[in-house]
């Protein structure tokens, strides 16, 4: 019985080996593995033998057929991976250069605000970040504007259902926190970040954008080194033959307040429908920042001057790439995205 085994399992296997293809596998199977298979019979053999000798025999009976079992199954495996092969090899071209893979691409925004950093930054100026969910008190309360102030109505505010918590509505509320962090030292920080505002949204105003903010502290500090911040600000940012003009403004953080303007990008001053024919386009708005905000800072007035500016980067984006709609930097269209 046991050699009838040994000879059994050596010509199964030669017979695996000449198998060239699934069909012929399954018809091994059905000779080899099948309920009318010679090592049904050998089992069935098995059980008329004398009692002595049952033991032996089943147990090499049960270990021929593993040993044919695993052998089929490895064969049916390197069977389908020579089928596949040779599929791929016939349909598809292994020489042709493969597909691009779209890598994706920093957003317009974030462009903008890196160029920004990198201006200030070789003026001296690091970057600090400051929360976007802010206190009331930050956002208004310690810029100078107490509650029931009326020039609170410039920002239309998203309140959270906490009292006095709101999302910010201008990156200044961060003014706060950097003064009170490096007081009594001198500060040159900018301050980048989204905003909120409950605004109507239209081409030019979004309910969320980006703002920088920058600020500068420490003895002597005056209007003259606003100044020359912001024309070297907007000839970096717009080309070096940019004329930058500064109008008499009003926030209630700073004092004297000043809006900054650059002569228009496209016509050059003469005046079109970009810059609504007045030859200027605005850029930020800034000042010196105000004795009862110093103060709020932690910052002696009488010792202590400094200079503040907020510009929106999808404003400053728009004016380089003219791009007519503020709509497009969030509305997740590629097609937009994609031309930056
Ligand atoms: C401010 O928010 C002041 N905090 C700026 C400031 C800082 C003044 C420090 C003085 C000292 P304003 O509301 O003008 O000011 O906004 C500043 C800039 O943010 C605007 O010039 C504009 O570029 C951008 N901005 C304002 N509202 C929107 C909006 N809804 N969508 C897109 N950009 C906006």
């Amino acid at each position: 019985m046991l050699d009838r085994l040994d000879s059994l399992l050596e010509k199964a296997k030669g017979a695996l080996e000449d198998s060239r293809d699934l069909a012929g596998l399954d018809e091994w199977r059905v000779k080899y593995l099948g309920k009318k298979s010679e090592l049904t019979d050998i089992f069935q053999a098995i059980g008329k033998l004398p009692g002595d000798k049952r033991p032996l025999a089943g147990k090499r009976a049960n270990e021929v057929r593993s040993a044919l079992e695993s052998a089929y199954g490895e064969r049916v495996e390197a069977l389908k991976t020579l089928q596949r092969d040779a599929i791929l090899q016939e349909r598809v071209d292994v020489t042709l250069p493969g597909r691009p893979i779209d890598a994706g691409r920093l957003h317009i925004s974030t462009q903008t605000l890196r160029t920004i950093y990198d201006i200030f930054a070789k003026m001296g100026f690091q970057v600090f970040e400051a929360p976007e969910v802010e206190t009331e008190l930050n956002n208004f309360e310690l810029l100078n504007m107490p509650a029931g102030h009326p020039a609170r109505d410039m920002w239309d505010t998203f309140y959270t259902t906490r009292e006095g918590v709101l999302l910010r509505t201008h990156t200044s509320p961060g003014q706060i926190r950097a003064m009170r962090q490096f007081c009594p030292n001198p500060i040159r920080v900018i301050l980048p970040g989204k905003c909120y505002r409950y605004e109507q949204v239209s081409s030019r105003s979004d309910f969320m954008f980006y703002q920088v903010e920058g600020l500068a502290v420490g003895r002597r500090i005056t209007l003259a080194d606003l100044k020359g911040t912001m024309i070297e600000f907007g000839r970096q940012m717009f080309g070096a033959d940019r004329k930058v003009r500064f109008r008499c403004s009003y926030f209630p953080f700073t004092e004297p307040s000043v809006e900054v303007d650059i002569d228009c990008i496209l016509c050059g001053g003469k005046g079109c429908s970009v810059c609504k024919q007045t030859g200027w386009l605005e850029i930020l708005g800034a000042g010196m920042v105000h004795p009862v905000v110093l103060e709020n800072g932690g910052y002696d007035p009488r010792e202590f001057s400094g200079y503040a500016f907020g510009m929106g980067p999808e404003r400053i984006a728009m004016l380089r790439h003219r791009i007519d709609d503020i709509r497009y930097f969030f509305g997740n269209d590629l097609r937009f995205l994609s031309q930056f």
